[in-house]
C-alpha cells in the first residue's frame, strides 16, 4: 500500500528552548514513523497565542495551502491538541483531513491493539474522539480518503456511523469493559493474597518488554516502535531464594498522553498498578531521559500509584546519551540498579533487587511435624522451602507472604494436633 503523504506542523511557544523543540519534533516524527506515513514537508510556526478558531494563526494556516497542493499531501498532522472547531476550520482551509496529537496516538493504539480488551478500550476512546468531530468530517469530506486516522480504513467506516449509533456503541463498550474489569478484579484479589507481584512501568520504548523477556525467558513482543505493548502481560518468575513472584509489563507512557487514553486503558493499567511493587524503567539512550522519568512519575501519581514505586531500573547502559541525566537518574532517591538488556549485563543486580524487595513481604519460620504426608497435602509446595527428616518427624523451613502467615500457622497447628 502506498504510504500516506503527511504535512507536519509543529509550533514553538516563546519559552521553549531549542533542545525542547528538537525533542518534541523528534518524538512526533517517531510517532508518525510508527504509523509508516511519509512526512513530505515540515513547517514549524512560532505560537504567540492560540487561535480559538484555527489554533495557529489564520494567516499561517492559509500560507500552507499552496504547499499542501505542491507536495500533494493527503493530510496534515499538527503536534497539538485541537478542538473539534479548530480541526474543522483547518480542514476547510487545507482541503485535506487534519489530525492532532491525540489522533496520531489513537491510530497507533488502534494499530497495536491485539487482545479483545485492548481493542474494546481503544474502540471506545476512538469513538469518543470522533463524536464531536463527526459532523465536520462528513461535511468536509464527502469523498472519504485514507490518512493517519484511517490507516486501516476503520476511521472511515466509523465516520459513516451516525452520532446516535456512535453514542450507543460507546455505552455498550463501556459495559463490556466494565464486565472484564470485574472478572479481572476477582482474579487479582485471590492472586494478591498469595503471591508478590511487580509492575514494570516507564516511558514507551524504554525496554520494559525486553526486561520481562530477559527475566522470565518468555516470548514477549519487543519492538523499536512506540506503544508496542498495550496489554498487560504477566509472567511468573522464580527468584534465586525460591520465592515465586509475578512480573507485569504494560502500556508505556509519553509526554502529553491524552487523558482519554489513560482513562481508556484504566482497566489494563489498573491490573498492572495494583501490583505489590512498582518498578520504573528508564531508557539511558533517550535524549531526554530525565523528562521521560518525570513524565512517568507524574503519570503514576495521577493514577494514584506513585507510593508503590520501589525500584528504578536504568536500562540501556550500552548506549548512554547524556552523562548528566545519567548522574541525576542515579540519584532520584529511589533504589536504583542499572542494566543493559541488550548486552545482558546487570541483570543479576536487577534480580537481587527484586529479591530484596519481595523478601520483606515474606515471613519465614521453622516447624517440626510428624512425617505423615499431611504437611505436603495441606500447604502449597512453594511454601515449603526446605525439609529435613528426623526419624518420624520432618523439620521444615516455611516461607509465605505475610498476609498468609496467620492462616498457614493455623493449618500447621491442626497438623500437629
Ligand atoms: N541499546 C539498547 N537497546 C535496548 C535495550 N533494551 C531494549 N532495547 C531496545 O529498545 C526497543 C524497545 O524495547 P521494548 O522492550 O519493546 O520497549 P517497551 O518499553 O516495552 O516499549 P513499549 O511497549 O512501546 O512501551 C527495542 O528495539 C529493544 O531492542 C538495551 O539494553 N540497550
Ligand atoms: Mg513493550
Amino acid at each position: 500500500m502506498e504510504e500516506n503523504r503527511v504535512l507536519l506542523i509543529t509550533t514553538r511557544s516563546a519559552d521553549e528552548s531549542d533542545k525542547r523543540l528538537f525533542l518534541k519534533e523528534r518524538e512526533i516524527r517517531s510517532l508518525l514513523n510508527t504509523l509508516s506515513v511519509n512526512v513530505v514537508f515540515h513547517q514549524s510556526f512560532p505560537l504567540r497565542q492560540i487561535n480559538a478558531n484555527t489554533y495557529i494563526g489564520k494567516g499561517q494556516a492559509e500560507s500552507l495551502s499552496p504547499v499542501i497542493k505542491y507536495y500533494e499531501a493527503d493530510e496534515v498532522v499538527i503536534d497539538a491538541f485541537l478542538s473539534a472547531r479548530q480541526e474543522n476550520n483547518l480542514e476547510r482551509i487545507f482541503g485535506v483531513p487534519v489530525n492532532d496529537r491525540e489522533g496520531v496516538i489513537l491510530s497507533i493504539f488502534f494499530q497495536n491493539a491485539h487482545s479483545k480488551e485492548a481493542r474494546l478500550q481503544i474502540e471506545k476512546a476512538e469513538r469518543e474522539y470522533l463524536l464531536p468531530r463527526l459532523k465536520n468530517r462528513e461535511a468536509n469530506f464527502s469523498q472519504q480518503r485514507g490518512g493517519v486516522r484511517g490507516a486501516k480504513g476503520e476511521g472511515e467506516r466509523q465516520i459513516e456511523l451516525s452520532r446516535r449509533l456512535l453514542s450507543s456503541r460507546i455505552y455498550s463498550l463501556e459495559r463490556e469493559i466494565e464486565k472484564i474489569k470485574k472478572i479481572r478484579r476477582t482474579q487479582r484479589k485471590k492472586r494478591e493474597e498469595e503471591i508478590f507481584s511487580f509492575a514494570l512501568t516507564g516511558y514507551t520504548n524504554a525496554g520494559k518488554s525486553s526486561l520481562l523477556r530477559a527475566l522470565t525467558g518468555s516470548p514477549v513482543l519487543v519492538e523499536d516502535k512506540l506503544f508496542a505493548t498495550l496489554d498487560t502481560t504477566t509472567r511468573k518468575m522464580r527468584l534465586p531464594d525460591g520465592i515465586d513472584v509475578l512480573i507485569s509489563d504494560t502500556v508505556g507512557f509519553i509526554t502529553n498522553l491524552p487523558h482519554r487514553l489513560i482513562d481508556a486503558f484504566s482497566s489494563t493499567l489498573e491490573e498492572a498498578l495494583s501490583a505489590s511493587a512498582i518498578i520504573i524503567v528508564s531508557d539511558l539512550s533517550h535524549p531526554d531521559a530525565l523528562e521521560c522519568f518525570e513524565t512517568t512519575k507524574r503519570t503514576l501519581s495521577e493514577l494514584g500509584a506513585d507510593d508503590k514505586v520501589a525500584l528504578h531500573i536504568l536500562n540501556k547502559t550500552d548506549a548512554i546519551y547524556d552523562d548528566l541525566a545519567y548522574y541525576r537518574l542515579r540519584n532520584t532517591g529511589i533504589k536504583t540498579v542499572e542494566c543493559s538488556v541488550k548486552e545482558m549485563k546487570g541483570l543479576d543486580s536487577v534480580i537481587s533487587a527484586l529479591s530484596e524487595i519481595a523478601e520483606k513481604e515474606y515471613a519465614s519460620f521453622v516447624i517440626s511435624v510428624k512425617n505423615d504426608g499431611r504437611l505436603y497435602s495441606s500447604l502449597p509446595s512453594a511454601a515449603i522451602v526446605k525439609a529435613e527428616y528426623e526419624g518420624e518427624y520432618v523439620k521444615a523451613l516455611i516461607r509465605v507472604k505475610k498476609t498468609l502467615e496467620e492462616s498457614v500457622k493455623k493449618i500447621i497447628e491442626k497438623i500437629k494436633a
